[in-house]
């Protein structure tokens, strides 16, 4: 069985993270390790959150693994707690990585045009630093422009594809860059890989949650470590997100803070 590693918060509630990655990645049947990066009371949404910074456990983390001989077939990163981690994670991927480990970067930072509350403006400058180890990115289109240090805006599919194709060509890595859109009623995600540009699109539910980032990154890299191609993934991934998402949908009042992504697991269990 395949074991993997995902380096993220713990956002005690709001459904995100780790409170996702973990049931999402074991639902493809792959032993899932974590390390958490800090521990707040809920996400960054929620007003008056507490936060504690667990930078310094993640090299002792590594020293124990070591000695273990601990590797892994696959990481994927999500929110960081701090800029010193990045280097820690990097230390980790190379030293408790097997052969050909796949490593998935999701520059977890920033929505709808601006960082996350508790990020320093230089951050996404050194979250491009751990994108130059990853494989595969998953932005979203304010961390695409935060990445390239480009205005957020609207661009259009020529325009979008070029800002990809940079992303790649500087991190040396494949990008799926998700909530794209170019209908009103559509969603999806564009997947640049090995100079091949391709979209899978679903219904656009018309409500904006958190944590879908973190649902559709999940099922992407457990689709990944499963054998599925990176085209593949990203539909799986859409298909995943929009179900949970349009599970939520009658729920959005109560429910605003995350979504309803157990309801959609045996979509998960279930592939061909
Ligand atoms: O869903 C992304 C995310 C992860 N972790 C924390 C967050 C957010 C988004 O707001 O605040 C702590």
């Amino acid at each position: 069985m395949k074991r993997v590693l995902t380096i993220q918060d713990i956002s005690c509630v709001g459904q995100c993270s780790l409170t996702v990655a973990l049931p999402i990645i074991s639902s493809f049947g792959i032993e899932a390790s974590v390390i958490p990066t800090a521990v707040l009371s809920t996400h960054t949404a929620f007003k008056g959150f507490t936060f504690h910074d667990i930078t310094e456990e993640l090299p002792k983390i590594e020293q124990h693994w070591n000695k273990e001989h601990i590797l892994f077939d696959g990481f994927y990163t999500g929110y960081i707690g701090s800029i010193k981690q990045i280097e820690y994670i990097i230390s980790i991927m190379d030293h408790t990585g097997k052969k050909d480990a796949i490593k998935v970067v999701d520059p977890c930072m920033a929505d709808n045009g601006k960082l996350y509350t508790g990020f320093a403006e230089d951050f996404p400058k050194h979250m491009l630093g751990l994108c130059k180890k990853a494989d595969i990115l998953l932005p979203n289109l304010t961390e695409l422009c935060l990445l390239l240090d480009k205005p957020y805006q609207m661009y259009s599919k020529q325009e979008l594809e070029g800002l990809v194709m940079e992303l790649s060509q500087i991190t040396n890595a494949s990008v799926v860059l998700t909530g794209v859109s170019f209908e009103e009623n559509q969603l999806g995600a564009l997947t640049y890989h090995k100079g091949h540009m391709s979209y899978y699109f679903t219904e656009k539910v018309p409500h904006m949650f958190h944590g879908t980032g973190d649902c559709f990154a999940s099922a992407f890299f457990g689709a990944v470590m499963k054998g599925y191609s990176y085209e593949r993934a990203s539909e799986i991934a859409c298909e995943f997100t929009y179900l949970s998402v349009k599970n939520t949908f009658k729920d959005a009042e109560e429910h605003w803070y995350g979504v309803h992504f157990e309801t959609a697991l045996s979509y998960l269990t279930n592939l061909d």
